[in-house]
């Protein structure tokens, strides 16, 4: 009878602390959001590599690592609330860019775009009372707060420059990293 109820206990206890659906959804959403955001970079990344800049494909190639951290740490958090976690088919990245500045301009476009989307899923948290992943989704709050800032210190740095001085942007742009969550160092 006693191990009943504690088997009861314990069932309702879990039912109140599992994942709600809705939150699971957005959440597995949010995952192919930033595996697109990884192969995005990488694709830009490339891209830069075979048009001769190495500093800025560096920097990319870097960022698209930072952006798969992104969607591991969305994985492993699903399963540590035993959810459901879907690995999605992530669609093609354009092959060719107008260049440097436009890229980068796409770069920034494209993290405003994420921004929405985190600020989005801290909405369902709250509809749906799940304070666990509300605090949990800040680190992606903060996170995007310095993923656009520094997508607007390039931009800012571009229009300085002009396109004359490509040559000292592609050395320096590395130095313009923060550190990496996924290193622990610069890129
Ligand atoms: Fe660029 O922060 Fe994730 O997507």
């Amino acid at each position: 009878m006693l191990n009943c109820l504690t088997a009861k206990l314990l069932n309702q206890k879990k039912l109140k602390f599992m994942l709600p659906k809705k939150v699971e959804k957005i959440l597995n959403e949010q995952i192919e959001k930033e595996g697109y955001s990884s192969h995005l970079y990488l694709a830009m990344a490339s891209w830069a590599e075979n048009s001769g800049f190495k500093g800025i494909a560096d920097w990319l190639y870097a960022q698209a690592e930072e952006e798969r951290f992104h969607m591991l740490k969305l994985v492993h958090y699903i399963n540590e609330r035993d959810g459901k976690t879907v690995i999605p088919v992530i669609k093609l990245p354009p092959a060719k860019y107008a260049g440097i500045k436009e890229m980068f301009n796409q770069v920034l476009e494209h993290e405003q775009y994420i921004t929405a989307s985190i600020n989005n899923i801290v909405g369902v948290c709250i509809d749906q009372k799940d304070f666990t992943t509300h605090n949990w989704i800040q680190w992606f709050v903060n996170e995007q707060i310095e993923e656009e800032a520094s997508s607007r210190e390039i931009i800012d740095k571009l229009n300085l420059v002009g396109t004359q001085n490509m040559y000292l942007f592609d050395r320096d742009i590395l130095g313009m990293r923060r550190p990496s969550a996924v290193t622990g160092g610069q890129a």
